[in-house]
């Protein structure tokens, strides 16, 4: 066995019990005869003291002169399996600590560390990328990671108790859906496939059986734009329920996000006080506002935006400063609804004629969920009729024989359903408090990143 107790298992109450430990050496120390160890697991660090026994025999301060010369000499981030005796001290970082016996190391670290890991000096993003097993040691890049876990139980605990199932789509694909430009190949016997972009035309489907699907799971995008907020490969949560339209998968949506931060600060304060931040509190409804109202704001903030278009990252900032401001926000949290059709997907169900900035538009049953100016989520009212489906499509230049494995199953009882899709990294934003979503990937893939 190579450990009997984790570091955070060693309490003042076990004075006196013999312990065996494991875990990496977060510092080693040498005052005169004594030498300190810190050794650190995931759960935490402990001190270990070795030092020579006053009133030993001569055989005994002879190992122990050599067992303190042996400590001295380790490696930074070496892996050693510790013995020893708990010993209550006050001095001590958490007022106890080992009195060491013995030392086995089981992997030598080389020196020097391609990171520090227990230095304060923060390394640039890229550095730290890098050298991401190792950055992964640090206590803030761990904490963060198990925010991102705890994110994920809490959606998941909420869906299941909807009667949500969570299902497993194929990730190779056929066509694309969210726009072409963004579409990562794959050669797949022979055929052209791609990398899915999004569960999209799959989780609908899923519709018409299990009627309330969600999964969590990577998308992948080419994404040419270099941003803190973009990754070649993203975890989405994508939520899809029969007989639904998009008010009612927004409330699924404000209740997914509610549950998160509620969960978040309850289970994950260790985390959080390592990460000095504190989750958004967020009260329900979660504001709405109309892209007719944003796009006025925006336009009267003196932006040169024609009716219709989309957003971008400037004029989002703008808008939410006022919102903010004017208190139509939920901790920063709001949506934007009923946008143009055009800047929205194929499936996205239309609404309605409506006039905007002097110009008519035909809007949609859909909506993006914002924090600050962050997109988090987006999501509609689909189109459940086949005809209105292959119109919509022939307007955005796609050919509908091309998705005729998909739209030949609304021939045949296709419910009318709704839905969204969320990047999960992108919620690590306000829930983990780092300013890039990268910090929210194990191993991050973007433009520049395939290894490690
Ligand atoms: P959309 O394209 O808006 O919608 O994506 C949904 C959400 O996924 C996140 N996201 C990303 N996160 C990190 N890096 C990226 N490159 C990236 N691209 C998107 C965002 C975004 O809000 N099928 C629809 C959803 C639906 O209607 O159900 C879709 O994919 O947080």
């Amino acid at each position: 066995k190579y450990r009997e107790f984790l570091a955070i298992e060693i309490t003042p109450e076990l004075e006196g019990k013999k312990v065996r430990i494991a875990g990496w050496v977060h510092s080693v120390r040498r005052v005169g005869k004594i030498a300190f160890l810190v050794l650190r697991d995931f759960t935490g660090t402990i001190q270990v003291t070795f030092r020579v026994p006053r009133d030993a025999d001569d055989e005994t301060k002879a190992k122990f002169k050599e067992l303190v010369k042996k400590v001295a000499s380790l490696s930074p981030e070496s892996v050693v399996m510790v013995e020893g005796v708990v010993r209550k001290d006050p001095r001590a970082p958490r007022g106890v600590e080992i009195v060491g016996e013995n030392v086995e190391v089981l992997s030598e670290a080389k020196s020097p560390l391609p990171l520090d890991v227990a230095g304060k000096v923060d390394a640039h993003i890229d550095t730290r990328l890098a050298a991401r097993p190792i950055d992964l040691r640090r206590p803030e890049s761990q904490a963060v990671l198990r925010l991102v876990s705890l994110a994920a139980k809490a959606i998941r605990s909420y869906l299941y108790e909807l009667n949500f199932t969570e299902v497993f789509t194929p990730k190779i694909i056929a066509s694309g859906t969210e726009g072409g430009a963004q579409l990562v190949p794959v050669f797949y016997f022979g055929k052209d496939a791609f990398l899915a972009q999004s569960p999209q035309l799959y989780k609908e489907l899923l519709t018409s059986s299990l009627e309330y699907v969600f999964e969590i799971a990577p998308a992948w995008r080419h994404e040419e734009s270099d941003t803190p907020y973009h990754l070649a490969e993203f975890i989405s949560v994508d939520v899809e329920m029969a007989f639904a339209d998009y008010n009612d998968v927004m409330k699924v949506l404000e209740n997914v996000i509610k549950r998160v931060t509620d969960n978040v600060r309850n289970e994950g304060s260790t985390w959080l006080k390592i990460l000095n931040h504190e989750p958004p509190e967020v009260t329900l409804p979660i504001p709405r506002i109309s892209y007719k109202e944003a796009w006025e704001i925006i336009k009267s903030e003196g932006f040169d935006i024609e009716p219709g278009e989309d957003f971008g990252t400037p004029e989002l900032r703008k808008l939410a400063e006022v919102l903010e401001k004017e208190g139509k926000t939920s901790g920063g949290f709001f949506f934007i609804v009923d946008w143009p059709a055009d800047v929205r997907p194929f499936y996205t169900k239309r609404k309605g004629k409506e006039i905007i900035g002097g110009r008519e538009l035909d809007l949609s049953e859909s909506f993006d969920l914002n924090w600050r100016h962050l997109e988090i989520s987006s999501g509609s009212t689909r189109i459940h009729r086949r005809e209105e489906l292959e119109k919509e499509m022939s307007l955005r230049g796609l050919n509908p024989e091309s998705f005729e494995w998909y739209l030949k199953w609304y021939d045949y009882g296709m419910p009318p359903h709704a839905g969204w899709g969320m990047g999960l990294q992108r919620l690590m934003v306000p829930i983990a408090g780092i300013p890039n979503v990268r910090l929210a990937t194990t191993f991050p893939r973007d433009m520049k990143r395939l290894v490690p």
